[in-house]
């Protein structure tokens, strides 16, 4: 078992006001669980957000995987956000140069600055990439995550590449507030302190999809991967009761966290 601090504590150790609201939040609600909602439509996505809403931290969208998206959606969604007590991340994955990523991130037909709370962004541009999405976060304070590793069979981001994930997160302590990761406790150096470790690819059975995801169990991400929060997909939204489903994962992750301490 991977061992660490509390997320109280780690609340403590961060600048980035996000990251502190989401540690302060788990505390609270006693929930480690992001819900990925890649449902068929926003009308889904809202009705599902309202349901498992009490279950969860984070629930994560794919804006442009709705037909009916509209102007109305975030607004809907923070609504959501604020009934319920959880935060919303929008995994854009942002992947241009940062004069570029100024407008995908502030306008555009999502506007994904002006609901989400976090998104994240590779870093195969290079660290602009970071100075260009914090000129529009950073004034409405929200977080950026790094993808420092995937879930995925043969994913490129490894090694070296986490390595300067790393490095360019330990740049911009006010606006990165952690990482995508699969096996953080394997890194190398100082853990990640006031840095959210968030994993997805986790599944109660394991396996995959087929189509290059790779599931570990909730315990296993939390107690031997090193990771703070899980990221559950298909095994909620697909389930035969996804609430039911999200309570199950909602406890898997919990009671796993709670034996690392
Ligand atoms: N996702 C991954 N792996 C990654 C990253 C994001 O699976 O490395 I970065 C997303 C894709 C999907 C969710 O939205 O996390 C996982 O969904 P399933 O639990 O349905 O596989």
């Amino acid at each position: 078992v991977f061992k660490r601090d509390s997320y109280e504590h780690r609340a403590t150790l961060t600048e980035n006001k996000c990251a502190k609201d989401l540690w302060n939040l788990m505390a609270r609600k006693k929930t480690n669980l992001c819900v990925a909602a890649d449902v068929g439509t926003a009308k889904e996505l809202i009705v599902l957000a309202d349901k498992i809403g009490p279950e969860i931290c984070i629930l994560k969208t794919h804006c442009d995987l709705y037909p009916d998206f509209d102007d109305a959606f975030g607004a809907t969604l923070l609504e959501l956000a604020a009934k319920h007590d959880f935060m919303i991340f929008e995994d854009r994955k942002f992947a241009d140069i940062g004069n570029t990523v100024v407008g995908q991130y502030s306008s555009g037909v999502h506007k994904i600055a002006d609901w989400s709370h976090i998104t994240n962004a590779h870093i195969v541009p290079g660290a602009g990439i970071i100075d260009g999405l914090k000129q529009v976060g950073l004034p409405k304070g929200r977080g950026l995550l790094l993808l420092a590793e995937m879930s995925s069979a043969g994913t490129m981001a490894k090694g070296q590449y986490t390595e300067d994930a790393i490095a360019m997160a330990a740049k911009h302590p006010d606006f990165v507030m952690g990482f995508i990761s699969t096996r953080p406790s394997a890194w190398k150096g100082a853990w990640s302190r006031g840095l959210v470790q968030m994993t997805p690819g986790v599944q109660l059975g394991g396996g995959g999809d087929g189509l290059g995801q790779q599931y570990n169990t909730p315990d296993r991400v939390i107690k031997e991967c090193g990771s703070d929060v899980i990221i559950v997909g298909r095994g909620i939204y697909k389930a035969a009761d996804p609430v039911a489903s999200a309570a199950e994962y909602r406890k898997a992750g919990w009671d796993a966290y709670v034996s690392a301490l």
